[in-house]
């Protein structure tokens, strides 16, 4: 092989290196995001801080979101963790000592919060000095009428469960 000769193959390498470039570009897929929901954090941090309150605070609401939007109500499935007790720490109405339902529905006019839903946990004195009680809520599943959607931020254990501190008052 003369140097010319490899000259003129490494030169049509080169061109192809580049024309295969522009294919890749050409091929470039983008792939839609599957709709999730998952709490709602401040800005656009993936981590929810540890909710600190008092058990005589009345409430506390968690935010609980669908980023993309969606055309119908979703059902959010949660359960409830943590040492306290659903009843004599905390209630949530429509709730059961494991967890409950909520439903994210489409919001049109409101543009800013769209697609979220507020769950209030009510915070109960029970008057006897039982030290503070953790509660978790985590998302279990959510549906709407396309079908099954993921939990936690783009299906991933990000922003799956919220931690509620309640401190003891007595
Ligand atoms: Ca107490």
């Amino acid at each position: 092989m003369n140097y010319k000769y490899f000259l003129f193959l490494f030169g049509i390498a080169l061109l192809t290196a580049c024309g295969n470039e522009y294919v890749v570009d050409d091929y470039f897929d983008l792939e839609e995001l599957p709709g999730y929901v998952a709490f709602d954090a401040p800005g656009n941090s993936a981590v929810l801080d540890d909710i600190m309150v008092s058990e005589s605070d009345g409430s506390t609401t968690v935010t609980i979101e669908c980023p993309t939007g969606t055309l119908s109500d979703i059902t959010v499935n949660y359960e409830f963790g943590g040492d306290a007790v659903f009843g004599t720490d905390f209630n949530v109405a429509g709730a059961s000592a494991s967890g409950g339902t909520i439903t994210v529905g489409q919001k049109e006019w409101d543009v800013v919060n769209r697609s979220n839903a507020d769950l209030e946990i009510e915070l109960l004195t029970d008057g006897v000095q039982d030290g503070a009680k953790t509660l978790t809520i985590t998302l279990i599943s959510a549906s709407n009428a396309e079908g099954p959607m993921a939990v936690g931020r783009g299906g991933t254990d990000y922003l799956k469960t919220a931690t509620i501190v309640i401190e003891d008052i007595d």
